[in-house]
C-alpha cells in the first residue's frame, strides 16, 4: 500500500476498508462488552487488539489505528462521552470563553496512549501491512465541537461560521495546529501514512469550502511535509462533489479518498495522473453481497487499472454487514 501511495500503479491494487474494525465482527462485539468506547481507544492493549482483528481475518494491506477523530477535542479539554444509541456527546463550544478553555498544551500528554498503541502495532504488524494514523479535519472536528453531538445539518456550526467568522476562524486555526502536531506524534510513533477525515466537508458552499476545508488541510499538509518529509497523506473530503479535484490539487495530499457518490473514472480524468485515488465501493453493496458485490468491486478496480489506486469503500463498513461479505470483497479485488 505504501508503494501505491507513492504513486505506483499496482495490479491488483492494495485494499483496506474504512471502519474495518467494527461491530460487524463478533470478536469486536466481544471486546465491546468489556469496556466503553473511550477506554477501548485509550487502553493500548485493547486498541492494538481491535486494530489487528480485521488484519488477522482478511490480511488487509492497511491497518488503521483504532481510535476516533473526537479524541482531539477531548485531549484539548472538552468533555466527551459516547452514549449508547446517541453517539458522541460534547459540551457545545459556542463562545470565546468556551474556546479559551481549550488547552493545546494538554494534547501531547493526553494522546500518549494512542502513540503507545502505534508503537506496539508497528512491532506486531507484518512488514507488508501499512500502519495508518489519522485525524479528523479541522472543519469536521469543529462540527462536533460546536454542535455538541452528531447531526445531519450541523446548523449551529454553519451559523457560527457565518455570523462569527472571527471566532470560528480561531477554532479552525487552533484545530489546524493541534492536528498537525498530533499527526507528527503519530508518525514518530510508527504511522507510515495518515488520513484526514473530512466527513462533513460537503455541507459547505464553495467559498466556505475553500476557507474551512482546503486552506486548513493545505496548512496541515505543508506542516507534515516540512516536519516529516516523505509521509504519505490521504484526504477524504466526503461529499465534496465537483470540489474534490480542487481539494486534491490545492491541498497537496498524495491521495484523494473518494466517497460513494463519486464516479471514479470521471474524477481520474479531472486530476493529475500522479494523484492516488482511494475508494469507493458503496458500503451498502458490501452489506448486500452476492454477485453485485463482485461485479461492482471489480468494475471500480478494473476502471482504474494503470493508475495508482488503493481499493476501499466510499464510507465505513456498516454494522450489520456479514463478515463473509468482507472476505468475498477482498477476494474479488485480489483475484486477477
Ligand atoms: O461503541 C462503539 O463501538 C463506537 C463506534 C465507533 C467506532 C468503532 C466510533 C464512535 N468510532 C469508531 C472508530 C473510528 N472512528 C475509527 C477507527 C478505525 C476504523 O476505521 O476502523 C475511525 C477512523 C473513525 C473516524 C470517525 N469518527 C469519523 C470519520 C469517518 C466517518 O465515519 O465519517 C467520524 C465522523 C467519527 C465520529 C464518530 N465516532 C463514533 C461515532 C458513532 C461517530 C459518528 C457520529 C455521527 O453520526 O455523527
Amino acid at each position: 500500500m505504501l508503494r501505491a501511495l507513492a504513486g505506483e500503479a499496482l495490479w491488483p491494487p492494495p485494499v483496506w476498508l474504512m471502519r474495518q474494525a467494527g461491530r460487524y465482527l463478533p470478536e469486536f462485539r466481544a471486546m465491546r462488552d468489556k469496556a466503553d468506547f473511550m477506554t477501548r481507544c485509550l487502553t493500548p492493549d485493547m486498541a492494538v487488539e481491535l486494530t489487528l482483528q480485521p488484519i488477522r481475518r482478511y490480511a488487509m494491506d492497511g491497518a488503521i489505528l483504532f481510535s476516533d477523530i473526537l479524541i482531539l477535542p477531548w485531549a484539548l479539554g472538552q468533555s466527551l462521552a459516547f452514549e449508547e444509541g446517541r453517539g458522541p456527546v460534547l459540551d457545545p463550544l459556542r463562545s470565546a470563553a468556551d474556546l479559551a478553555r481549550l488547552d493545546p498544551a494538554r494534547v501531547a500528554e493526553a494522546t500518549e496512549p494512542v502513540r503507545e498503541t502505534l508503537r506496539r502495532l508497528s512491532r506486531e504488524l507484518p512488514a507488508a501491512t501499512t500502519l495508518l494514523g489519522f485525524a479528523g479535519s479541522p472543519f469536521t472536528v469543529a462540527c462536533y465541537m460546536v454542535e455538541g453531538c452528531g447531526s445531519r445539518e450541523f446548523g449551529a456550526t454553519r451559523e457560527m461560521a457565518l455570523t462569527d467568522p472571527e471566532l470560528f476562524g480561531r477554532l479552525i486555526a487552533l484545530l489546524t495546529d493541534s492536528t498537525a502536531e498530533m499527526l507528527i506524534g503519530q508518525i514518530d510513533a510508527g504511522a507510515e501514512a495518515v488520513m484526514l477525515f473530512d466527513s462533513w466537508a460537503g455541507l459547505l458552499p464553495p467559498s466556505q469550502f475553500r476557507r474551512h476545508v482546503i486552506a486548513p488541510t493545505r496548512r496541515i499538509v505543508e506542516r507534515l511535509r516540512t516536519a516529516r518529509p516523505g509521509t504519505r497523506i490521504i484526504g477524504f473530503p466526503r461529499l465534496a462533489g465537483v470540489m474534490a479535484p480542487a481539494y486534491a490539487r490545492e491541498t497537496g495530499v498524495d491521495a484523494l479518498a473518494c466517497d460513494t457518490s463519486a464516479d471514479m473514472a470521471q474524477i481520474a480524468r479531472m486530476v493529475p495522473d500522479t494523484l492516488v485515488l482511494q475508494g469507493n465501493l458503496d458500503p451498502f453493496i458490501l452489506k448486500t453481497g452476492g454477485e453485485t458485490l463482485r461485479r461492482e468491486a471489480r468494475a471500480i478496480r478494473d476502471g482504474l487499472r494503470g493508475r495508482p489506486h488503493v481499493f476501499n469503500l466510499g464510507h465505513g463498513v456498516m454494522q450489520d454487514t456479514p463478515p463473509e461479505h468482507v472476505a468475498a470483497l477482498v477476494e474479488a479485488v485480489r483475484d486477477v
